[in-house]
């Protein structure tokens, strides 16, 4: 009887442990900004500078958008999503209001040197993250607008693919229609122009806690047999 309640006592011991060890409390990680490039319809299969102000907008005929992509691996594939910000610093010095909208793009088979509109359309996108109304507040002043990308990149995580893009169009034919500055800019006074702000927790690994368990319980089971 020593014995059994020994071996409780040393299980429950070590579960509790374990449990302790897995950090319980949300972190809050800044996603890092690897590749940001725009496209323009008007020059369609050649890749635009990617380093200065990148543009965007929508003529009659003339379709000009901007990519970009994070890389969430600081977070680890096996985490739950509590919220992710995207926030976006646009700015508008044409005096009309422009409509920003943004996908989520599910190919990431693009970087910032070399993508061109072809190759940007070719992209698969995913679901909109939401629409932003950039108002023409006159040149030298920028506007921020965060959205709610939590679903889209808890499915990413839930994929383990640690890589989210994301794909900024315009709509209402204006052009040009606004501008961000890229992460290359010489001038980030209002840095940064792309965030991406993920509240997460890791998810405790059940199976570890399982199989302690069944450890235990088989040490019970020996013990009883022995002693028959
Ligand atoms: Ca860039
Ligand atoms: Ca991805």
């Amino acid at each position: 009887m020593k014995f059994e309640k020994a071996a409780i006592a040393l299980v429950c011991g070590i579960i509790s442990v374990l449990f302790s060890s897995v950090p319980s409390h949300a972190a809050i990680t800044t996603a890092v900004l690897t590749d940001d490039a725009q496209t323009d319809s008007d020059d369609p299969s050649t890749a635009q500078s990617h380093t200065g102000n990148l543009n965007f907008g929508q003529g009659a005929s003339r379709d000009q958008d901007v990519y970009f992509m994070f890389d969430v691996s600081g977070i680890g594939a096996n985490t739950s999503i509590n919220t992710a910000t995207l926030t976006v610093r646009t700015r508008n010095d044409v005096n009309t209001t422009v409509t920003i909208e943004i996908f989520a793009l599910t190919d990431d088979s693009w970087d910032e040197s070399t993508l061109t509109h072809n190759i940007g359309a070719a992209l698969t996108t995913g679901p909109s993250q939401g629409t932003a109304s950039l108002e023409p507040f006159g040149a030298g002043t920028s506007q921020l607008d965060a959205l709610d990308v939590t679903s889209f990149v808890q499915n990413q995580v839930n994929l383990s693919d640690l890589v989210v893009g994301f794909k900024l169009t315009t709509t209402g034919g204006i052009s040009p229609g606004g501008f961000l500055r890229s992460k290359e800019h010489g001038t980030q006074t209002e840095h940064p122009w792309l965030s991406l702000v993920i509240d997460s927790e890791p998810i405790p690994e059940p199976s570890a806690v399982s199989a302690l368990a069944l450890a235990g319980a088989a040490l019970l089971s020996r013990r009883r047999t022995s002693r028959r």
